[in-house]
């Protein structure tokens, strides 16, 4: 491929002379090419090809055994000062970040392929999407870029001399967790990932680019890049209306974005616009306006089933890449949680025999799927719209087992701030028996925010004096428990009923009841037919406790103090706000 950015000729040369790799090939993103690749892969032992009949063009990767997940701590933002990174980011200074990974990549590609991906984050012709180029030295990583991804033959030379791209240099080297280090330098807008090969660390698209990076190209850009998922809910008359939801990692943001209602709302229909990631900008009718940047799901496995996903599980059953899933001797794939049986033997993730009596996984906890967006049975015609799609609400949510209710609405756009800066998940009894360890998770962004999140907050306030028809901002918790450490609230499809209450505010079809935390829906517009639960326990799921809600603001307070002086007074304002309508006179 001819290459005529001299910037990008430039810095292919500077990696090169730096990781000394044997060869160099420039990723098109063609079948003709990844097929190659594939072979190259499996000969290698890197990826497995699955039964081409019941899994077309599928494959089995293992990572290493300490290689599983995202490592925060090693995850780093590499800013001049540490008040720019901020209380809740991993900080170290570029020039000595650069000194420390440069003695780690050197010589790190030798007698190694060193592959160039140009990708796209964002849809053909958008203003919203942006461009990266992923170097690295894994073939797993160039083929889940290229589903993750938009790339193409044309790329490469759309990234005219003028136009601004992410610098992404990736090397798994030796899978060292000891020299492992995840690197952002946001001024410079690069990326340097060394010593792992597990998809959020390595694939820098995703993470690294789409939030880390550009949430800092957003605050200074205007707009918002978010850990949220988008969706459309058709009504019978064929209208559709989108909304935007928040939770932090593995609390259910694929589920929910391919949500099928359950039979008694068979008239609606929920379409996927992504399941992950959301960059939001104002658009010309003042409205806020979303897009996936991504291109395909990277989905976790475990747990998966016709009961929970259905439509996941039909995405995965072609052209996607399982990772860390138990094989079956038919040469199929099974995670626990799958509805299928559990199968007498297989090879587990670790690459060993096992078998039901082991009392092991066979499985890792995170396994994951990568498949394409548009094999989703409910993805939005919308989904690769260039100017994205109108929201009509935004939702905000966490695991907390007795605090916040099944669902309530912020009062405005920044008392929905608050309530989204105060979002936390707290370990319930029902998961594994130790109750309330409460992570503070702000709008689910505390370990995706490339700059400091006492700013992030200001930003967000900044852009609600821009727009003129805001989303209304709602909080839910589908994981209260009861008395006797079960959760109250089905989940699953029966969340829809709340996702249909959240259109009826958005659309004044109903009133609600003000409480001290925002507005509850009066228990009459919520449709509980066919659903095995009593009054009482839809009175416990709506409970305000008011001494647990004295100690959470006890505990907010706390945690705001974190971000020093550079905390927005609005913050501040809506604390007193809510302590005072608890009667407490404490900030008076
Ligand atoms: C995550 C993910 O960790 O999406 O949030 O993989
Ligand atoms: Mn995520």
């Amino acid at each position: 491929m001819n290459i005529e950015n001299k910037e990008i000729i430039k810095w292919i040369k500077e990696i090169q002379d730096l990781c000394k790799p044997k060869k160099i090939l420039i990723i098109d993103g063609s079948e003709k090419q990844l097929e190659i690749l594939r072979n190259k892969a499996i000969k290698e032992g890197e990826i497995e090809k699955l039964d081409n009949k019941k899994f077309p063009n599928c494959f089995l990767h293992r990572t290493m055994e300490n290689d599983v997940a995202r490592v925060e701590d090693k995850t780093y933002i590499c800013t001049e000062t540490k008040e720019e990174a901020g209380p809740t980011n991993n900080w170290m200074r570029p020039k000595e970040a650069y000194t420390k990974l440069r003695i780690l990549f050197k010589e790190s590609m030798k007698n190694k392929t060193m592959y160039v991906i140009p990708f796209m984050m964002g849809p053909p012709k958008s203003q919203f999407t942006k461009f990266g180029i992923e170097i690295t030295d894994s073939i797993y990583v160039v083929l889940n870029m290229c589903i993750m991804t938009r790339v193409n033959k044309t790329i490469m030379n759309e990234i005219k001399d003028n136009i601004k791209f992410t610098k992404c240099l990736h090397s798994k080297k030796d899978i060292n967790l000891d020299e492992r280090y995840i690197m952002h330098f946001p001024k410079d807008n690069t990326i340097w990932s060394i010593n792992s090969a597990y998809g959020g660390n390595a694939l820098l698209g995703k993470k690294c680019l789409a939030l880390r990076i550009a949430s800092y190209m957003a605050k200074n850009e205007g707009w918002l890049a978010e850990h949220m998922l988008i969706l459309g809910i058709e009504k019978p008359n064929g209208e559709i209306c989108y909304l935007a939801a928040a939770f932090p990692s593995a609390c259910g943001k694929t589920n929910l974005a391919m949500l099928i209602p359950p039979k008694k709302f068979k008239d609606y229909k929920i379409w996927t616009v992504g399941d992950d990631i959301a960059w939001l900008k104002i658009g010309e009718d003042g409205r806020l306006w979303a897009l996936n940047p991504e291109n395909g799901f990277f989905g976790v496995a475990t747990g998966t089933s016709a009961k929970t996903n259905l439509n996941a599980l039909e995405t995965v059953k072609k052209n996607s890449i399982f990772t860390n899933v138990l094989k079956k001797d038919d040469n199929i794939v099974w995670w626990e949680g799958m509805d299928e049986e559990v199968p007498e033997h297989g090879i587990d993730w670790k690459g060993k025999e096992w078998t039901p009596n082991l009392n092991t996984k066979g499985a890792h906890p995170n396994s994951r799927f990568t498949s394409p967006a548009n094999q989703c049975p409910c993805i939005s015609a919308e989904w690769e719209n260039p100017n994205g799609v109108p929201l009509s609400a935004i939702i905000f949510g966490g695991r907390r087992a007795e605090l916040t209710p099944l669902v309530y609405e912020s009062f405005n756009w920044n008392h929905g701030i608050f309530v989204g800066a105060s979002m936390s998940s707290e370990t319930t009894a029902a998961s594994n028996g130790n109750i309330g360890v409460v992570r503070r998770d702000p709008m689910a962004m505390l370990p995706f925010c490339g700059y400091n999140m006492a700013d992030y907050f200001a930003h967000w306030f900044e852009i609600g004096k821009k727009i003129t028809n805001p989303p209304k901002i709602f909080n839910v918790n589908w994981f209260r428990i009861n008395k006797n450490n079960e959760f109250m609230w089905p989940g699953y499809r029966e969340n829809f009923r709340i996702l249909k209450w959240i259109i009826d505010r958005c659309e004044n079809n109903v009133s609600s009841l003000k409480t001290e935390i925002g507005y509850l829906p009066l228990k009459t517009n919520i449709d509980w037919s066919e659903l095995d639960i009593d009054d009482n326990t839809i009175n416990e799921l709506f409970k305000i406790n008011k001494k647990l809600w004295m100690n959470e603001i006890e505990d907010l307070e706390i945690f705001f103090k974190n971000f020093g002086e550079k905390m927005p007074n609005e913050i501040g304002k809506e604390l007193k706000g809510l302590s005072e309508r608890f009667g407490d006179q404490k900030f008076a």
